[in-house]
């Protein structure tokens, strides 16, 4: 039995390191260096399809292999969100199968901590064994599953965990956009899509499409500057979108729920609204108009530091281009989950949108149908158990969304012992959710911790447990779709490592040994099969052979006029009282951060975070193509204002020290004008605290070492920017 030590794997990782020291290489190098060793050159090429699994757009691909290798991956021309073109970090990910640290077999935790490897028959019968304990002691409530929604990811671990009869199904939505998903929730029921070339202005805010990257997106909004669509900018930070915008609008953070009710009272004050669709579309509107009435544009220039003049020029602007004008849905830093007031500030950009009228409007927002697919019926679907108790965290958020759930909420659950066991699939949470160390410690507490992952994260270092699966290019996966075009997830290469296996065999065998073996007498083709039986043959074919295909939708809705509001009355409401079910008020209203710094103390911020073009959360912290990059180009900086820095005697590249009630930290600062004095920025994606991922090793800091481990109150989300740092230039 080999035992896996940190220093064991170091060795392993030498190969590794040797491509690191080259420097930038090019992407046509990277083929050379990875794959086509000597005499493949003018191999024959075979082509098929996947989607891209580098982040939650999946972008079609075609995969592009020489002798069973992988040579070269590239967009596809009809998926959405790639219309040809893949960014960076997904090319950078495809070789993630080729990577020196891959898991290349389940791994058991020792009593010291190491991990030796074992095999998946001892694997899958102890992992039974302690499920079925916990079961008959404490119930099927105390499991819990987590994981980033993946095709067969998503599919598999819901059905693994209600085949319990357990509802504790989570995602990582709790650490990038549950806040908004739960304003949405009892607001509108769903997000809109947006018609950006219709549109006349945008604003954005705490979004960045340069830097938090759909590819189709990025072009499609430059087009649509060039055609004179004017983007207003609200970010604490010059972002890489920053660039195309008319306006930056350098906010300080936490306070966009000031900046929105002063343009709501704006609207309200000049009367400035679609009054026609207030009266056919809105409940609430009187109440609304009070709730606004003291929140000036005087007022909020105190609380956001803009003035107060542009916070009005805007406003009117706005109004003035309606329809044809929202504000961007947005995702995860200014109200996806970062602060305290995230949940009434992502329900203010709603309301303010429906002042523009501009839902249902040619260049407003709009509802469409996608691709619906078929059920899985039939005796190879067995119908699930009823469930034996509500979503574990769902009494204490109501509001939230039990498709999301709070996954930091389980880790409560673990220290109150009502939760007992915990799977993790593709999902990172010990240091992408919230404090490392906070989140770790309560793993630790748990009776069983099974991480399925394809490299030694942060979370599998505290599993029981570690089951490697296969790279997506190595499988093939149930059907998803975007918009109108459903994909499939076709087999790339075959298997690099002879002892991984693929998402859906983990699951089918983990359930056999868990007693639950009944309820996946399935294959994945024969999801595949019962999920698409509703197209038309030429559709099925298509997909199965290309991997890609657009599906005849009935009603695929346009701007027609009707907002076609996904709720039961096609209404918005302005005010409700299903908001006081969850702590919140029947009317909008101010809300302060938790933490503020105070600009008096010249050490004190708050620590930001945002992603870079070149990097996927923590998931490409050790791919070293990408890893060269950030340190060709010192991109793992802490961002801090020039004149703070100043007043700190700190210079570009010095060393410096961030301190919390959390932890200290050091990193390198890169002095900049183009952020807000009151806070320091750092990319989400260093900081790795994973001694078996070597290639970011030493790099930046997380942006979750200084958050305390808390929640938003209103829905779970994690306040992943609600903190209180303090910086000192360190000693050379
Ligand atoms: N390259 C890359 N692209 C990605 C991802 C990735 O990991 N890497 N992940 C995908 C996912 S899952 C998500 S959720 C999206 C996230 O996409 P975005 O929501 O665009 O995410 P961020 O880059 O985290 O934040 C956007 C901007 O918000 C700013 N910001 C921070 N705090 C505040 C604030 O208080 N107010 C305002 N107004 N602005 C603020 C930051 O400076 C940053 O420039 O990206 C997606 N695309
Ligand atoms: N520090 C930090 N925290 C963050 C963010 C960040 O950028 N930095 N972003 C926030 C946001 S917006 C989001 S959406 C969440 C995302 O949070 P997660 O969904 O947890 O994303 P990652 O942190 O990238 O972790 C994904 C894990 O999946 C593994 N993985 C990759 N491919 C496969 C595969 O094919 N199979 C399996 N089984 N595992 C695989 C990776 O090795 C990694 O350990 O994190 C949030 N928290
Ligand atoms: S945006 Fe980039 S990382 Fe995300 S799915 Fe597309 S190619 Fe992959
Ligand atoms: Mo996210």
């Amino acid at each position: 039995m080999t035992k896996l030590t940190r220093r064991g794997f170091l060795k392993a990782s030498t190969a590794t390191a040797a491509v690191a020291t080259l420097g930038t290489l090019s992407y046509q190098d990277w083929q050379k260096q990875a794959y086509a060793s000597e005499g493949e050159a003018d191999a024959e090429v075979q082509i098929s399809s996947s989607t891209c699994n580098a982040c939650s757009n999946k972008c079609g691909l075609e995969v592009f292999t020489k002798n069973g290798k992988l040579w070269k991956i590239k967009g596809s021309n009809i998926h959405p969100n790639s219309l040809g073109t893949l960014c960076a970090r997904g090319h950078g990910f495809a070789t993630n199968a080729y990577n020196d640290a891959r898991l290349t077999s389940p791994l058991k935790k020792n009593e010291d901590g190491t991990f030796s490897e074992i095999s998946w028959e001892q694997a899958y019968q102890e992992i039974g064994e302690k499920v079925k304990k916990i079961i008959a002691e404490d119930g099927p409530q105390a499991l819990a599953i987590t994981q980033d929604p993946r095709p067969s990811g998503k599919f598999y671990s819901k059905r693994f965990m209600n085949a319990f009869g357990s509802q504790n199904v989570y995602t990582h939505h709790a650490a990038c956009n549950l806040s908004k998903l739960t304003a949405y929730a009892h607001t509108i029921k769903k997000e809109p899509k947006c018609d950006f070339n219709n549109a006349d202005a945008v604003m954005f805010i705490g979004r960045s499409f340069g830097d938090g990257i759909k590819p189709s997106a990025m072009k499609n909004l430059a087009n649509n500057v060039k055609r004179g669509l004017h983007i207003i900018m609200v970010d604490p930070r010059f972002n890489a979108t920053a660039h195309m915008a008319k306006d930056w609008l350098a906010i300080r953070p936490g306070t966009d729920l000031a900046l929105i009710l002063a343009m709501s009272n704006v609207l309200v004050t000049e009367e400035l609204y679609d009054k026609d669709f207030i009266e056919n579309y809105t409940t609430g509107f009187d109440e609304f108009a009070e709730a606004v009435k003291d929140y000036t544009p005087e007022w909020a220039a105190e609380i956001t530091t803009l003035p107060a003049s542009k916070i009005k020029e805007v406003a009117e602007f706005m109004a003035e281009k309606a329809p044809k004008a929202f504000i961007e849905p947005s995702w995860r830093a200014a109200f996806g989950c970062s602060y305290y007031n995230s949940t009434e500030t992502a329900r203010a950009t709603i309301l303010f949108n429906a002042l523009l009228g501009c839902y249902g409007k040619k260049g407003g927002m709009y509802y469409g149908d996608g691709v619906k697919f078929g059920k899985l019926e039939g005796p190879k679907f067995k119908k699930l158990p009823e469930p034996v108790a509500p979503q574990y965290g769902s009494d204490r958020f109501p509001l939230t969304p039990t498709g999301s759930g709070s996954s930091v909420v389980v880790a409560e659950g673990i220290e109150k012992g009502d939760i007992k066991g915990l799977f993790y699939y593709q999902s990172n949470p010990v240091i992408g959710y919230t404090n490392a160390e906070d989140f770790g410690k309560r793993l630790d507490m748990a009776d069983l911790v099974v991480v399925i992952d394809v490299q030694m994260s942060e979370t599998a270092m505290h599993a029981h447990y570690v089951l490697p699966d296969t790279t997506y290019i190595e499988r093939m996966e149930v059907p998803s779709s975007t918009g109108t075009v459903a994909d499939v997830r076709l087999q790339g290469i075959p298997k690099v490592h002879e002892n991984t296996r693929p998402v859906d065999q983990i699951f089918t065998e983990l359930a056999e040994a868990c007693g639950i073996g009944e309820y996946f007498t399935f294959t994945v083709q024969d999801v595949i099969d019962a999920q698409i039986a509703p197209f038309p043959d030429e559709v099925k074919e298509k997909l199965l052979k290309e991997g890609i295909a657009k599906v005849p939708v009935e009603n695929p809705k346009k701007p027609d006029g009707d907002p076609h509001f996904p709720n039961d009355d096609n209404k918005i409401h302005f005010a409700d009282d299903v908001w006081l079910e969850g702590g919140l008020g029947r009317n909008i209203q101010w809300i302060e951060p938790k933490y503020m710094p105070n600009p008096d103390n010249i050490d004190e911020f708050r620590l930001i975070a945002g992603k870079q073009s070149i990097h996927s959360h923590t998931m490409t912290t050790n791919i070293p193509h990408l890893i060269q990059i950030t340190k060709d180009y010192d991109l793992d900086r802490v961002w801090i204002n020039t004149k703070r820095a100043e007043a700190l005697g700190i210079k570009e590249g010095d060393k410096i020290e961030i301190s919390s009630e959390v932890s200290t930290t050091p990193a390198i600062a890169h002095v900049t004008e183009r952020l807000h004095p009151d806070c320091i920025w750092t990319a989400s994606h260093y900081g790795t605290k994973s001694p078996y991922l070597t290639e970011g090793a030493g790099l930046g800091i997380s942006s979750m070492d200084h958050t305390p481990f808390h929640m938003e109150p209103f829905s779970g989300s994690n306040m992943s920017q609600e903190n209180l740092v303090h910086v000192k230039k360190m000693e050379a």
